[in-house]
């Protein structure tokens, strides 16, 4: 089946598109076999979600806007997953933050560079860092092809937002003193819990609401986002997250049992 032949009156329309999409994406090579594990684990931390993005979510994309908005030199990372789930969304984002998109890969090949290249500027990108061999350098501290960054990207950024990312670079640029930014269904996941700010929603979702919040934050003075910043902790929140989904959990086995008695 193709993304084109899911039947559109099917329950599940909006969630067997987008796996189709991905599935598509990994034969043209631009998503890694292993994208297609990882966006499975996806789909099901968004079950205990309920496939909508709660209160808590909102507010953490709005703290992780904030503090694109406050770097100096903020870098949106872009992998296999990501240039398939929401490419439009994140070129329009990455216009609204003043925030190069550099492309860095976990399964880095040059054959997934330029296929995810592709795909970005059919979605409207002009420029990608992470690509040009001759302005790559490495981060020591990361062992695997992710230690690979642009020169005039990732490797000066303050600031790195990192959707879909693995554990290790986040730890690995945390300690370089950047600031990260992850969106992870998983809020228990290493990521989730070394990023400066953990989004624990659908980046479909998160990376189409952020593009809104971002536009109306952009007018804010520095102080004002400031202020605003002060407002938001992203440790809360991660709690939040774990116990929106341990609470919805609670409630629908209670409902079941009820019903079962009924
Ligand atoms: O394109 P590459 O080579 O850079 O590889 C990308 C993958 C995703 C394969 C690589 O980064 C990887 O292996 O990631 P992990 O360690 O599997 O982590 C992916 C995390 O993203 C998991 O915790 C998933 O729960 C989460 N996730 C998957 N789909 C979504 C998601 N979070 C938010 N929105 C999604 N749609």
């Amino acid at each position: 089946m193709t993304k084109h032949e899911v039947p559109k009156d099917h329950p599940r329309y909006q969630s067997l598109f987008i796996r189709e999409s991905i599935i598509e994406g990994m034969h043209k090579r631009i998503v890694a076999e292993a994208g297609l594990i990882a966006h499975g684990r996806g789909e099901a931390f968004d079950y205990l979600l309920g496939e909508e993005t709660p209160q808590f979510a909102l507010e953490q994309e709005r703290l992780a806007t904030i503090h694109l908005l406050l770097a100096k030199k903020p870098v949106i990372s872009v992998n296999g997953n990501v240039a398939v789930l929401c490419p439009e969304e994140i070129v329009e984002l990455s216009k609204g933050l003043n925030a190069p998109l550099e492309i860095n890969l976990f399964y880095r090949s040059r054959e997934r560079e330029l296929a995810i290249e592709t795909a970005m500027k059919e979605a409207g990108a002009k420029k990608l860092l992470g690509i040009d061999p001759d302005k790559q350098t490495t981060i020591k501290e990361i062992s695997h092809q992710r230690r690979i960054v642009d020169i005039d990207g990732i490797a000066v950024s303050d600031c790195v937002f990192v959707p879909l990312e693995d554990g290790d670079r986040t730890q690995a640029l945390t300690h370089l003193k950047k600031e990260v930014i992850t969106v992870d269904l998983n809020p228990l996941s290493r990521t989730s819990l070394t990023a400066s700010v953990s989004i624990t929603n659908n980046l479909t979702r998160a990376s189409a609401e952020m593009v809104v919040i971002a536009k109306e934050l952009k007018h804010l003075s520095r102080d004002e986002l400031l202020i605003e910043r002060s407002k938001h902790n992203n440790s809360k929140l991660l709690e939040t997250a774990l116990f929106y989904m341990s609470n919805r959990l609670t409630r629908l086995a209670t409902e079941l049992s009820i019903k079962k008695n009924e």
